[in-house]
Order: C-alpha cells, then sequence, then structure tokens
C-alpha cells in the first residue's frame, strides 16, 4: 500500500496519486453545501464525510493532517492538491472536495456576512500594500483579532500563486516567541492596552473586543496571543505597551518560517497558536494581466463545541 508521503517536512501533506485519483472522482459527486445560521450545515457536513471515508487511504491522510495540526506539537499544515486541480480546474467541484477535507478538522463558516465561505482574496494594485489584497508586505497577524471569539482557524487556498514567483506565506509560532520575551515584556501584553480595526457584519466571533490583552489566561488550546503588527501604528497606543508589542513582532520575526505556495496548496493554521502574514508580491505587477494575478480563497473554521 502507497505510503502518504509527508514531504520535506511533517506540516506540508502530498497525496498518494491512488488518493488523488479517488478524491478527483468524488469531487462529482460531492452535493453543493448548504449553510445554516453562518456554519456549514451538518447535513452537508455527514454527506461530505461519509463520501471522503469511502476512500482508501483516507483515513491515514486525517490521520497525518490531524497530527500536523495538533496544537501540542503542531498547528499548520499545507495539504497539497495541486494534482486534483490539475485535473479537474479549481472550481465549484474542487472546492466541495476542499471544503469536504477541511470539514473534517472543524467546522467551516462565514464570519463575513457580507462575503461567501470561500472569500476571494485577489491582488488589487490600487489597496494599500500591506492589506490583504495589496502587493505589499503583510505583517504577522492573526485574523480577526478584535473579536472575542476569533476563528479557530484561518485557511488559505491558492488558486494562482503570484507569476512573478513572490508572496510567499509567512507563519510564526506566537507562542514560542512569547516564551522568548522578559517577564516584564510579558506584563505588558497582559494588559488591556491594545486596539485594532472595525467590527462590523460578523457571525460567530462574539462581540468586539477592544482594547484588548495580547496575552490571555486561557490554556493555549483556548486562548489567544492577539497580535497583529497593524495595532502598533494605532493612535492612542503608550510608549509602554508599544515597546512590548514591537519586541514581540521582532520575536515573531525571529521565527518566521516561509513557504512559497503553489496552486492548489491549502494551509491551514491553528490560530490559537500561530500568526500569518505574506512576503510582497514580485515588482511589475502591472505587466501582469489582471486574471494572471496572485489569487487565494479563505475559508475559517470553528471547532465542534468551541
Ligand atoms: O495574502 C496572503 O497571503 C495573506 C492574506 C491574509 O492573511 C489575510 O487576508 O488575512
Ligand atoms: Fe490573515
Amino acid at each position: 500500500m502507497p505510503e502518504i508521503a509527508s514531504a520535506d517536512s511533517l506540516n506540508l501533506i502530498d497525496l498518494p496519486s491512488e488518493l488523488e485519483s479517488r478524491l478527483i472522482e468524488i469531487g462529482s459527486s460531492l452535493r453543493p453545501w448548504d449553510v445554516r445560521g453562518a456554519h456549514l450545515a451538518s447535513s452537508t457536513m455527514e454527506q461530505y464525510r461519509a463520501a471522503l471515508d469511502s476512500a482508501p487511504l483516507f483515513r491515514e491522510f486525517r490521520h497525518l493532517l490531524l497530527a500536523a495540526l495538533d496544537g501540542e506539537v503542531g498547528g499548520y499544515a499545507v495539504v497539497r492538491l495541486g494534482n486534483i486541480v490539475q485535473a479537474i480546474g479549481a472550481g465549484e467541484q474542487f472546492l466541495r472536495l476542499a471544503t469536504a477535507i477541511l470539514a473534517e478538522v472543524a467546522v467551516p463558516f462565514q464570519p463575513f456576512k457580507r462575503w461567501p465561505l470561500w472569500k476571494e482574496i485577489g491582488t488589487d494594485l490600487d489597496a494599500k500594500p500591506g492589506l490583504s489584497t495589496g502587493t505589499g508586505y503583510n505583517a504577522f497577524h492573526m485574523d480577526l483579532v478584535n473579536a472575542t471569539r476569533p476563528p479557530d482557524y484561518t485557511t488559505l487556498l491558492r488558486v494562482r500563486p503570484d507569476p512573478l514567483g513572490a508572496g510567499a506565506s509567512i507563519l510564526s509560532d506566537a507562542r514560542e516567541a512569547v516564551s522568548r520575551m522578559s517577564a516584564t515584556s510579558r506584563a505588558h501584553l497582559a494588559d488591556a492596552a491594545f486596539s485594532y480595526g472595525g467590527f462590523f457584519e460578523l457571525s460567530d466571533v462574539g462581540e468586539e473586543y477592544g482594547p484588548f490583552p495580547v496575552l490571555d489566561d486561557e490554556p493555549a488550546s483556548r486562548g489567544f496571543v492577539r497580535f497583529t503588527a497593524k495595532m502598533l501604528a494605532e493612535p492612542g497606543l503608550d510608549d509602554q505597551h508599544a515597546h512590548a508589542a514591537a519586541e514581540l513582532a521582532e520575536q515573531l520575526v525571529a521565527g518566521q518560517i516561509s513557504h512559497t505556495l503553489q496552486r492548489g496548496d491549502l494551509m491551514i493554521v491553528d490560530q490559537h497558536r500561530w500568526v500569518h502574514g505574506r512576503e510582497p508580491l514580485g515588482d511589475g505587477q502591472r505587466n501582469v494581466a489582471h486574471a494572471d494575478r496572485r489569487l487565494l480563497l479563505q475559508l475559517f473554521l470553528r471547532r465542534a463545541g468551541a
């Protein structure tokens, strides 16, 4: 029986071709999903789960994926679905399959009422460079940092990588970074002194949280390191707290991991432990046709019973 390869690290998961072939068949039989409230309907979860369970080697894959995402030792994974995208494209069928795979981890949900389950992140040459659709460096952050209950996982599917070869995804273990800081700085990060962002038309992420502490008293499986580099530029942040947050930002950069994702790579990030961001896109985006520019789809997950 072919073994599922865990590529150059525990976190990069390639599928054996036998499983890919079966998933391609399954993709064509999955029905459109239903959303109830803000969550993937349990009827869809059940149908998708039953379909995947029929695939040989799927159990082994799920085991590897959940092990990579285990909050104690890991917390992120990149599932390489490029061969499947090559075979069936990155349209509806593929998205059903990707949704089914993610539903094995936690419940796909739609925190932003304005956007569909899979939210497009394209490349906008007129956006501020550091924003999600911008072309610049998107500094370390967690998504929905100013909600009392941010999504447990954020996931990013690379539909089109930057044709200029840049725009790598970056990750950093925020709990590791905090552990390298002094007790004094950590004490400052535990103060409710930080704020960032607006809060409107959201579902199932709790209440607006602001000002918030970066560090909370929760166990790592429930709490967050509420950080976004953008909060450093917020007016009203005093020097002491700005200094502590800048120190954390430095430690996050010191621990940075970078992945240049390919078409069909699906990155899953546990927000209780990891922060993420993006390297700048390549220079010369104006020479790239709009339809060829970097495109991601983002989906959020809520842990069952969370
Ligand atoms: O562009 C990227 O790779 C990351 C975007 C992102 O993190 C976001 O929009 O929240
Ligand atoms: Fe993000």
